[in-house]
């Protein structure tokens, strides 16, 4: 049995205010799902749900909505595009078979386009460009495409023009076969990737027939290869329809084997009215029922008591959920966004943990408004760090601090809100610092054998460390026979190191490393039964982290600071006073561009200056400077590396840490 209609389960993806949310409604409007248009500024739209989104404009979670275009049935994921929710983004981009990135026909390619572009262009998804907001006055066509082609790729195909720029009259008309420049672009543009229409186009431009490149657009758009651009406005319902038709036909549908073996990735958590979890899972294949027992994780299993599915509407009850699918899974208590359901998990094959975008770049204090609810707090930010993987908890044992880590002030307020909301506690927070990365500098190695004295545990193990490539994460490996160590105990160690790395030897979080083992040694039980002198997983869980550390020692580290690439938009005549200012706060900018009375400035500035940097520019600029800026990469921090307050059983100091595990064995 396969799904009722062919399926694109579609991002919809832009920086900030770019208009995703109100395309979105536009788009269910198109298709019949709704009668009326709801607008953001109203707080009516169908995506932006939560308090917090319609109080502030803004969207804040990914959300899903489905709706037909013919035969097609699209799941469309509606994204933040505030960076401080990029994580909301990140988890999505695992479960796309196509994505629309809404560009501003005013504001053109911005910082957080840039970075989206990248990603999209890395994993291979294909995207549909859709210029928007023609409708508004400072849209420009010729100037977006001209940007598109140097800050974001060569590879589109402008797939109309547009009339009436900068009036609620814009109009978009695509172009057809007998439009020559379109034809003669497009085949210059698919000859990219097509050394047999290059010969035909070289040969004689005119023989290559307009079913053929439409051909070709279609299969080089399906790959990744080259993007199409619509332009249009979801204010006024200008290029919908164009944009509709290159859904439908240009991007690929997802591939449904309903009998194949269940594969699934969950990208989204809820929770229900009596606050149980509901899991939004993106179905690869097969078919999940509702009563059937699943495996998801690492190591969870469960029962599927409800599902609803998306289809050309709201989710509703359904009793099956099959290839290519979005549904919402009740029942399954220990589930977390990012697990992989079916078969292929649970047998210790950890799935890889694929992080596409740069962590938090901030870290701040927590601090209850009533000191007596510092477990109440724990136990609240547990719950959302498991909606948000990203959301990072720590506990800092010399100030007695819990601490998060941040992509930005707003995200603060956002979870101030939902502490209020949900769990009813009333927070403050300490102002943000930095948070660096350590990478290790060489490789390191060491090992504890059963044998030797100073060894209190009943475990041998072996641990080497080495550099791995900047974005790699932490990657585990067995350099060990395989069948050597039974499973729990590999598992075991892999999940104590990678909590061992979160503080380095400056007490930032380690990255960007493979840690191999290399020893393994333990004492099996008695044939019959158990014995208190065989090794248990706790043995291997309190040793790794004193390999480990010394391992880390003898390769060293080093700390790496957040950088921000930024763009500066300001009144040309105020350059030579925002020009001292960039130099004290450590940045680099690039020679300044001038186009009529304002002047652009692109540049690196450190992360933990950028605040400052838009508290001050302000009275420099007489208010009118624009500052827009990302994430783009971590550099070593110049002298002596900031340090971290590490937690007081840090293994680094063997005696506190082996005082801390005996306490923490006996109590
Ligand atoms: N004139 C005009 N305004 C638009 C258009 N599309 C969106 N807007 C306005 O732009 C603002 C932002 O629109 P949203 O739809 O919330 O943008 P978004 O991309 O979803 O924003 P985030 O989800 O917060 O990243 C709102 O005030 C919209 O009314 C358009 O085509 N023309
Ligand atoms: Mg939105």
């Amino acid at each position: 049995m396969s799904a009722p209609h062919d399926t694109l389960n579609l991002g919809i993806l832009a920086h900030v205010d770019a208009g995703k949310t109100s395309l979105t409604e536009r788009l269910l409007f198109a298709a019949g799902v709704i009668d009326e248009i709801g607008r953001v500024d109203q707080g009516s739209t169908q995506t932006d749900t939560l308090a917090l989104e319609r109080r502030r404009g803004i969207t804040i979670k990914s959300a899903v909505v489905s709706f037909g275009i013919g035969d097609l049935t699209v799941n469309l994921i509606d994204t933040p595009g505030h960076p401080d929710f990029i994580a909301e983004v990140e988890r999505v981009l695992n479960v796309l078979d196509g994505a629309v990135l809404v560009i501003s026909a005013v504001e053109g390619v911005q910082a957080q386009t840039r970075v989206l572009m990248r990603t999209l262009r890395r994993l291979g998804i294909p995207v549909l460009i859709f210029v928007n907001k023609i409708d508004r006055r400072g849209a420009d066509e010729q100037r977006v495409l001209r940007d598109i082609r140097a800050r974001l790729t060569r590879a589109i195909v402008p797939m109309g023009s547009v009339t009436g720029l900068g009036h609620r009259s814009a109009a978009f008309t695509p172009y057809g076969p007998a439009d020559a420049g379109f034809t003669a672009g497009l085949a210059e543009t698919l000859a990219e990737h097509d050394d047999s229409l290059l010969a035909a186009f070289v040969a004689d431009e005119t023989a290559v027939p307009y079913s053929g490149l439409r051909a070709g657009l279609v299969s080089q758009t399906r790959q990744g290869l080259v993007h199409p651009v619509c332009f249009g406005s979801a204010v006024t319902g200008a290029g919908v329809a164009g944009l509709t038709d290159g859904i439908r036909d240009l991007l690929p549908r997802a591939g449904a084997e309903a009998g194949g073996p269940v594969a699934g990735t969950v990208f989204k958590i809820e929770r229900g009215p009596a606050g149980e979890k509901i899991a939004y899972v993106r179905m690869f294949s097969g078919t999940v029922r509702a009563r059937d027992r699943l495996r998801f994780g690492t190591a969870g299993t469960g029962k599927v008591t409800a599902i609803r599915v998306f289809d050309r509407g709201p989710a509703t009850a359904r009793e099956q959920v099959v290839a290519g699918q979005i549904g919402k899974l009740s029942g399954l208590g220990g589930i977390q966004v990012g697990d992989s359901l079916g078969a292929g998990t649970g047998d210790g094959a950890a799935p890889a943990a694929r992080t596409f975008f740069a962590p938090p770049t901030l870290e701040t204090v927590v601090v209850p408004a009533q000191p007596a609810d510092k477990g109440a707090l724990r136990a609240a930010l547990g719950v959302l760090a498991e909606q948000d993987p990203l959301i990072n908890v720590r506990q800092d044992d010399v100030h007695q601090e819990i601490l998060v880590s941040l992509y930005g002030e707003v995200q603060k307020e956002v979870i101030q809100a939902t502490l209020a909301d949900e769990f009813g506690l009333r927070v403050g927070f300490r102002e943000s610092t930095t948070l660096c990365i350590e990478r290790p500098s060489g490789s390191g190695a060491a090992a504890e054998f059963m044998s030797d004295d100073a060894n209190p545990f009943r475990a041998t193990a072996g641990l080497r460390i080495e550099p791995a490539a900047a974005g790699a994460g932490v990657r585990f490996q067995l350099g060990i026979e395989p069948g050597a160590l039974p499973v729990a105990f590999q598992k075991a160690v892999e999940e104590s190191v990678r909590e061992t790395l979160r503080e380095g030897l400056s007490g930032w979080p380690v990255t960007d490393c493979t840690v191999t083992l290399t020893h393994s040694g333990y004492t099996p039980p008695p044939p019959f039964g158990w014995s208190k002198w065989s090794t248990s997983a706790a043995d291997f869980r309190h040793l790794t982290p004193l390999v480990l550390m010394t391992a880390l020692r003898r390769a060293g580290t080093q700390v790496y600071e957040p950088i921000h690439r930024f763009s500066l938009d300001l009144p040309a005549d105020t350059f030579g006073l925002v020009l001292p200012l960039l130099a004290q706060l450590g940045a680099v900018p690039g020679a300044p561009q001038p186009s009529g009375s304002s002047c652009l400035v692109e540049g690196d500035i450190p992360a933990a200056r950028v605040h400052q940097l838009e508290q001050q520019l302000p009275a420099l600029t007489r208010g009118e400077a624009v500052l827009d800026g990302a994430f783009d990469r971590y550099q070593v921090v110049a002298g002596r590396p900031p340090a971290r307050p590490r937690s007081d059983h840090n293994p680094l100091n063997r005696k506190e840490y082996l005082l801390h595990v005996r306490r923490r064995i006996a109590g």
